[in-house]
């Protein structure tokens, strides 16, 4: 009688490739997210090309190399990006930075939106602002400067604090208000803008400030109110 073939063995072979194998690929749990407008639709402000390369080889940089942190850092498995954040003294440099960089770039696409198509401030965003800087004009002011004023590579933000009040801060290179890190003010990123020269010199080469003014008019107020919102809005968190 001929041999039979293995079906047995090879069936659980293939159980067991199944069952080792999933966990493996769903370690790689971070992927990149498509830009919510096609890449023309920031122009003139953000150009197409820049738009592309920042979406496609930086944050996509990130996140392929965050991935690579999985196996030395089996622990990521286990926390979302949000979560990532607020833990990231834990991991070495690479996770911060790649870590970082993924978190930032994924939100920074979506706080910006068409010229003409982001909404305006939500009354109760506006009346947070005024309580905290004067007026909006006052805020955007004081957040340009510090946009300006991060030497080398990083970001400013509008971050709202844990008391509800607002504040302008800024980070080096891929650092957040959410990261558990000295020298970091802590609080909610409401409005984040990435002043690394991959964001802006192909358009504006060293005038950085004109990169900010522009900036302005893509600001998706909607994804800022509802982000202010979802952060408890002006209200103190109760004692
Ligand atoms: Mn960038």
């Amino acid at each position: 009688m001929a041999p039979r073939f293995p079906w047995r063995p090879l069936l659980a072979g293939l159980i067991a490739l199944l069952l080792l194998g999933a966990p493996a690929s769903a370690l790689a749990a971070f992927t990149l997210p498509p830009l919510p407008y096609p890449v023309e639709a920031l122009e003139p402000a953000i150009d197409a090309t820049t738009m592309t390369l920042h979406h496609d080889r930086h944050h996509g940089a990130y996140v392929a190399n965050l991935n690579a942190q999985f196996a030395a850092n089996p622990e990521l498995a286990r926390l979302s990006l949000d979560a990532l954040q607020g833990q990231i003294s834990r991991f070495p440099d690479a996770v911060r930075n790649n870590g970082g960089g993924h978190w930032n770039h994924s939100q920074f696409w979506a706080m910006m939106a068409p010229a003409g198509q982001g909404g305006a401030a939500s009354p109760a965003l506006l009346t947070a602002i005024e309580a905290s800087f004067g007026s909006l004009e006052a805020m955007q002011e004081r957040f340009n400067q510090t946009a300006a004023a991060r030497f080398g590579s990083g970001w400013a933000w509008l971050i709202r604090r844990a008391d509800g009040s607002l504040a302008i801060s800024s980070t080096a290179n891929q650092d957040n208000p959410l990261m558990d890190l000295p020298g970091i003010e802590r609080g909610t990123p409401l409005l984040g803008l990435d002043v690394w020269e991959h964001a802006y010199y192909l358009s504006y080469q060293n005038r950085r400030p004109d990169y900010i003014k522009a900036w302005w008019s893509l600001i998706n107020w909607d994804t800022v109110n509802r982000r202010f919102d979802d952060a408890g809005g002006a209200s103190k968190p109760a004692d």
